[in-house]
């Protein structure tokens, strides 16, 4: 096969690759469901940084496979040598400016994406959530409640309203993570980490410990509800109305919790 011909299977193998890839990446679900607007933004900065790096991967590849093809060594070229080469200034200043320019854009992306995350919006709530070995508790302040404030083994939302939660550790440092969120923070001994979400779609999804934290790390998990801002108010009350008579429910739950972490 002559070397015109070689290079045109080449490119359009190559392009066949990059179009394979994208498709690929688009086509198979990767992650849990969304279930806040900053799973959004996560998961389109994903996509963005992950069909920047096909092309470019299938480049590199390409080149590497042809370069291979085209001019491995034939018997008895053995003692041969390449032709002296001593550099190419404008291929350099290309090679090096084009990454640059790739990498730059992409970090300015990225770090867009993070700040707008953690933009703080005109309204929130807050939420507290502490970590142990080996449970999560969640406590809600007056200014959530409306009343006594609230605690609760498992994180009750409204969907649509921003939360910052405010993260502190009893022990061992932790790492808050809910998949459907895509979020996950640290929770560290002695400091106050905080972390915000807007949680905008209802269901129940996992709340998990995604650092090593001890024997019972692997039970280290809950739920975060989230639920119409009629139905969050409701559960309040009635969380409310059992920390009134006498803290009962707080008291079963723990003994679960405490259960749960010896088993
Ligand atoms: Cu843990």
């Amino acid at each position: 096969m002559d070397r015109r011909r070689s290079l045109i299977l080449t490119v359009v193998a190559a392009m066949l690759a990059i179009g394979i890839g994208v498709a690929l990446s688009y086509a198979i679900h990767w992650f849990p469901v969304e279930a806040s607007t900053q799973a959004k933004n996560t998961d389109r900065l994903y996509h963005v940084l992950v069909d920047a790096c096909i092309p470019i991967f299938v480049l590199v590849t390409t080149v590497v496979l042809y370069c291979a093809w085209q001019f491995h060594m034939k018997p008895g070229e053995e003692l041969k040598d390449g032709p002296p080469i001593h550099g190419n200034t404008r291929l350099e200043v290309f090679w090096t400016a084009a990454p640059a320019v790739l990498l730059l854009s992409l970090l300015s992306y990225s770090f867009v994406v993070l700040h707008d995350n953690e933009k703080r919006p005109a309204r929130e709530i807050r939420v507290g959530v502490t970590g142990q070995q080996f449970a999560w508790s969640f406590q809600y302040p007056p200014s959530v409640t409306g009343g006594r404030p609230v605690q609760s083994f498992q994180l009750y939302l409204p969907k649509g309203e921003s939360v910052r939660f405010e993260l502190h550790s009893k022990d061992v440092i932790h790492a808050f993570f809910i998949p459907a969120f895509r979020l996950q923070e640290d929770v560290v001994p002695g400091i106050t980490v905080t972390y915000r979400a807007t949680p905008d779609r209802l269901g129940t999804y996992p709340i998990v410990c995604n650092l090593l934290c001890g024997l019972g790390h692997s039970l280290m998990r809950t739920s975060v509800h989230v639920v119409t801002p009629a139905a969050f108010a409701a559960w309040l009350k009635s969380q409310r109305a059992t920390s009134t008579a006498g803290g009962a429910a707080a008291t079963a739950s723990s003994g679960t919790a405490a259960a749960r972490a010896s088993g």
